[in-house]
């Protein structure tokens, strides 16, 4: 198998931690999305949404980060990721279709107005234009440029992050139950929810996670799970989270002022 990922990007965190929990081995071939690799036409070829990930499975050419997880599970069943009880199954693709529906594009919004966004700015602003118009989603280039032009300013940010909060708050109630999100068996919808929970611990917005006690309980156990360490901090190098950490800091008064008003 082949995976083209992206060291920091939530939709390949997610697919790593499946691989990982399944014991799946890939061989990596890593898209800088900063350098705009996602464009090149032969990546295109292979993905023409111009985004991370994509597998590629005995020749089989995977997009959707959900569906590449399904295609997992499906084709590798031993190591399971799917509760057995049908209901549960039901409620677990319930919650990652709200997440895909919702948090992934929210998580898009806030990382780029909080870290991506100054080193940005310091580029010349006709490469970043040029590169934003390379983007076949026009709902997706208005707006990467209004996070360019605004940051958290940006109308979208502040949906952004009551989507993140809406969805915490969805997960707070269905930890009430058991251990996992759906069950007391982890799940491909723990999977879908980790890397946005990680994306908010990374841009020092804690407080999200800290103020949500069953969902703080579920972030310490998801990390102590091997397939973490491989789905993210062995990729995520200690000075990205420090620039992402500092980045949310710098902007942390003028967030709370935009979600005060
Ligand atoms: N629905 C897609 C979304 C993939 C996606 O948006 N990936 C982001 C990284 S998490 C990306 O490649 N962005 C490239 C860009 O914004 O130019 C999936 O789940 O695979």
């Amino acid at each position: 198998m082949q995976l083209y990922h992206n060291a920091l990007s939530s939709c390949s965190q997610k697919v790593r931690m499946v691989l990982h929990e399944k014991a799946l081995t890939v061989e990596d071939k890593l898209i800088d999305l900063q350098k705009g690799e996602q464009f090149d036409p032969a990546y295109m070829a292979l993905n023409p949404n111009a985004v991370v990930p994509t597998l590629i499975d005995n020749g089989n050419v995977m997009i959707e980060s959900t569906l590449i997880n399904e295609y997992l599970q499906d084709t590798y069943p031993d190591i399971s990721l799917v509760p057995k009880d049908t209901y549960e199954r039901h409620q677990m693709r319930l919650l990652v279709k709200k997440i895909d529906d919702s948090l992934a594009t929210a998580c898009g919004v806030i990382t780029y107005s909080i870290a991506v966004r100054p080193a940005l700015l310091a580029r010349p602003r006709e490469d970043v234009d040029a590169m934003i118009a390379k983007m076949p989603s026009a709902k997706k280039r208005e707006m990467r440029t209004a996070v360019v032009d605004l940051g958290v300013a940006a109308p979208q940010f502040k949906e952004a992050m009551q989507t993140h909060q809406s969805i915490f708050d969805t997960a707070e109630t269905m930890l009430t139950a058991h251990k996992w999100l759906v069950s007391e068996t982890f799940s491909l919808a723990d999977c879908a929810l980790m890397p946005y929970v990680v994306r908010i611990d990374h841009l020092g917005q804690q407080h999200e996670i800290e103020s949500r006690p069953n969902l703080k309980h579920w972030y310490e156990a998801i990390q102590a799970r091997p397939s973490f360490n491989d789905a993210v901090t062995k990729w995520a190098p200690a000075a990205a989270v420090t620039m992402f950490k500092q980045a949310g800091e710098a902007v942390k008064d003028e967030i709370a002022k935009v979600m005060q008003s």
